[in-house]
């Protein structure tokens, strides 16, 4: 137990009440039960499908001592390296026209926000967001512009298509026939939180999208309350899956102002999908997964579909879960 938790634990236990984050920094009042650290919980990790050696990544750079940000960057540079992921990164399936074409972004406990869209030729889109939020004066660069910003900074030009992404897409060009595939194309995409040992929490998103998707298209991952959301003093959300469902119910701001309002993480999240296909309830032909986790460092998760899962590694054990879904109703 560090120095901090200690006190705080010994703080609170002389007291017999539990302090919320806000009242610990002599700050805003409490919203309600959500907002509320609970020692016990965190650090932790937890990412959407199941991203183990990501996961494992994290949690060994919060044990290390580095802030939440840095274990989502790195948690997340794993699966953008990995050639055999085929959502994310290196290896990513391509848009329509062979490109890789790359959107991640990252928020911090400090309520900063960082994003690239559309970049292609950079394995680390992570990384490039990150850098965005903090050497820039913006907030979100696109295409080439987040390319060039990229290697100014460092980051070498890759061709992300690989040989066996190639001939995935030669094969999809034959018939040509868009149609979103639930679960299958969506298993590396990765939309990641950590909490610190103080109990700060940092996000991250990073996916080369939907495959075989229009050149041009950008998803829910890099924007802002929809793919990721992250209020420390509430707590943080995030998504995957067919983004331009995400996008449309601004997801992951959802969430976490539901959970500001009261809600567990979990009925945050089943809300959210609820929110989805009440707009079109005889919709069956795609896939959102949602994951988020409050200030006490409570989890919940929900989808659409049978088949999401997410990994959380937490009071060292890194396991892959598989959440309640909605057609399951
Ligand atoms: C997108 N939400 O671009 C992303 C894709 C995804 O798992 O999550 N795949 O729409």
């Amino acid at each position: 137990m560090n120095r901090r938790k200690f006190i705080q634990k010994t703080a609170l236990s002389g007291l017999g009440l539990s302090v919320g984050a806000s009242a610990l920094a002599g700050g805003l009042p409490l919203e309600n039960e959500n907002s509320k650290l609970n020692a016990e919980n965190y650090p932790l990790v937890i990412a959407t499908w199941d991203v183990k050696p990501s996961t494992a990544k994290a949690w060994e750079t919060l044990q290390k001592g580095g802030s939440a940000l840095d274990a989502v960057e790195k948690g997340c540079n794993v699966e953008e390296e990995d050639p055999n992921g085929q959502s994310v990164g290196y290896g990513g399936l391509p848009d329509r026209d062979g490109h890789v074409t790359l959107d991640a972004c990252v928020m911090d406990d400090k309520g900063g926000y960082g994003s690239v869209v559309c970049m292609e030729n950079i394995v680390n889109a992570i990384s490039v967001a990150r850098k965005v939020m903090g050497e820039t004066p913006h907030v979100m660069l696109a295409g080439k512009g987040a390319e060039e910003f990229a290697v100014s900074q460092g980051f070498e030009r890759v061709n992300l298509l690989t040989e066996k992404s190639r001939k995935d897409w030669e094969e999809w060009k034959v018939k040509s026939e868009y149609k979103p595939i639930i679960n299958i194309e969506n298993h590396d995409t990765i939309g990641m939180l950590a909490m610190d040992q103080d109990g700060n929490i940092s996000g991250g998103c990073t996916t080369s999208g939907l495959a075989y998707k229009m050149h041009g298209r950008v998803g829910d991952s890099p924007i802002i309350g929809s793919g990721l959301f992250v209020d420390n003093e509430v707590g943080a959300a995030t998504a995957t899956g067919l983004g331009e469902e995400v996008l449309k119910t601004v997801g992951s701001f959802l969430i976490v102002e539901l959970m500001r309002q009261g809600r567990t993480p979990q009925q945050a999240c089943e809300e959210a999908i609820e929110r989805i296909m009440k707009k079109q309830p005889d919709r069956r032909d795609f896939q959102v997964g949602y994951i988020a986790v409050n200030k006490k460092g409570e989890v919940g998760a929900y989808s659409i579909h049978p088949g999401f899962s997410y990994t959380i590694y937490q009071n060292g054990e890194n396991k892959k879960v598989e959440p309640g879904f909605y057609l399951n109703k």
